[in-house]
């Protein structure tokens, strides 16, 4: 019996940091975890991973033996994943942790919105799973950049259909009340309409209200927990709501 968080995000969001910093923060609480890296591109990772795609399938590999360039490549190996999927669900099985964290490849339409993304997310889920999906600071900081990943995390949640948590990555590069003032727009949706009708006009204002107006209907606005790796900030917090996904509010230790 274990729990699975996959850790999804756009390029660069923080994915691979905060699975490393979250699984150190579990692990201090003497909580079995197991780390696993699902990026067959992944050149460095801030941690070892106790299941590495890598071993199975590597990048350089596959564009030699198809004489493909790295984008070409990457897809080949995602689409290869399938392949190996029960082996490396023997190894986390095997491992015999309560908590596994997936850390997903860095470029998102490849893991999401290929076919192979919620076949792995659906054979590697434990009793119980939840995406952990990661919003990129700077995008989130505009009316309209909220709204974007606002519509990405909807599109994440439509092709996975997991619970779903939204955390504010790397909190510490933006200042509390720019946290407050994104918390506010996911809270209370209208904040953020007036601020589309303050700062857009024209066809990015009739885009953005029509948008807003979707999200708002499928109950899409997430509020945020803001997290930082480096500063170790929202991890708590995570923990918590992850806790409730899990167990309904108990330790699952
Ligand atoms: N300031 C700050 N920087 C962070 C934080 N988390 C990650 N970073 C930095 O952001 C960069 C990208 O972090 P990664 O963890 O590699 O992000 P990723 O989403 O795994 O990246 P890809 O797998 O390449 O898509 C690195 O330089 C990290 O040091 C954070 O909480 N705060
Ligand atoms: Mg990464």
């Amino acid at each position: 019996m274990y729990y699975t968080t996959f850790f999804v995000g756009t390029a660069g969001s923080g994915k691979s940091t905060l699975a490393n910093i979250y699984s150190k923060w579990l692990g201090e609480q003497n909580i079995d975890v197991v780390t696993v890296n699902l990026d067959p591109g992944a050149r460095y990772i801030p941690y070892t991973p106790d299941v590495d795609i890598r071993e199975y399938v590597v990048l350089e590999d596959v564009m030699d033996a198809f004489n493909l360039g790295p984008n070409g490549g990457l897809v080949a190996c995602v689409d290869m994943m399938v392949n190996f999927i029960e082996e490396i669900k023997k190894e986390i099985d095997d491992l015999g942790a309560t908590h596994v964290l997936v850390d997903t490849p860095g470029q998102l339409e490849l893991f999401a919105f290929r076919e192979s993304g919620p076949i792995v997310t659906s054979s590697l889920g434990g009793t119980q799973s939840a995406v952990c999906f990661l919003m990129d600071p700077f995008l989130t900081r505009t009316p309209q950049g909220f709204v974007s990943i606002m519509l990405l995390g909807a599109s994440i949640q439509y092709r996975f259909f997991l619970p779903q948590l939204t955390v504010l990555s790397k909190s510490d590069m933006l200042t509390g009340r720019e946290i407050q003032k994104i918390i506010g727009w996911a809270l209370d949706p209208q904040t953020l309409i007036e601020a589309i009708e303050n700062e857009t006009q024209g066809m990015k204002r009739e885009m953005s209200l029509g948008i807003c107006d979707a999200l708002a209907k499928i109950h899409m606005f997430d509020v945020p927990i803001p997290v930082s790796s480096t500063k170790l900030e929202g991890l708590d917090n995570l923990q918590a709501a992850l806790e409730r996904i899990y167990t309904g509010g108990e330790l699952a230790t």
